[in-house]
């Protein structure tokens, strides 16, 4: 398996971090998106990432790349064992990609008003999280493509805009718990800090 990705993209990141918790080895082609490398167009026209290649095909999009390693490597898992838990696993992990993928970009490298329409966006995305997030623990019951899809993404907020210094502390607790799980902190930490480069487009 070859992983086409760019270092800080949120969503690269995601497959990367069920890598790790599964423990699969991938050869990785680093991306820069200003400069598609031809090899990439070839197999993916779009030219996005990340992209899963295997055996000479291209997986692209990541919750279909998180599904495909789950389904080639079921353990350990990243969706709960139960229906039901897998499917609020699920519903969490397309509603944080909502509700957080068109902002943070804009947080990071867009025009003053645009970064506060933003922060605003952000502000509310991570009240109502708050809200239906466990007392403590993972999001949806053990730890699940829920948690990755949330994780790079609160890894870039700068430090004003996260959780503990926003007084949520559901979302403060999980934060702890996550950003130090080792799938995570390896993934995250080679990026660079949050504020300091701007996301690849
Ligand atoms: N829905 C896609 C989004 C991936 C995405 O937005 N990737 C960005 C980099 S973070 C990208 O490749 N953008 C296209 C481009 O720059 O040409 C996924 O989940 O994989």
């Amino acid at each position: 398996m070859k992983l086409w990705h760019a270092t800080t993209c949120p969503y690269c990141q995601r497959v990367r971090i069920a890598l790790a918790e599964k423990g699969l080895a991938v050869e990785e082609r680093l991306v820069d998106l200003a400069a598609k490398p031809p090899e990439l167009l070839a197999l993916y026209p779009a030219g996005g990432v990340p992209v899963l290649e295997v055996d000479g095909a291209a997986i692209p999009e990541s919750i279909v790349i998180l599904q495909y390693l789950e389904d080639r490597a079921p353990a350990p898992a990243i969706l709960p064992p139960d229906p039901l838990g897998r499917a609020r696993a699920r519903l969490l992990h397309d509603r944080i990609t909502a509700a957080l993928g068109p902002h943070v970009p804009k947080l990071l490298r867009g025009a003053p008003e645009e970064q506060e329409r933003a922060r605003q966006a952000i502000l509310g995305a991570l009240g109502a999280l708050e809200r239906e997030a466990p007392e403590a623990g993972f999001l949806a019951g053990p730890f699940s493509i829920a948690d990755i899809a949330l994780a790079p993404f609160v890894a870039k907020l700068p430090a004003a805009l996260r959780p503990a210094a926003l007084g949520l502390p559901r979302l403060a607790r999980w934060e702890a718990l996550v950003l130090s799980r080792p799938s995570v902190a390896a993934v995250v930490a080679a990026a660079p800090p949050a504020g300091a480069s701007p996301l690849p487009r």
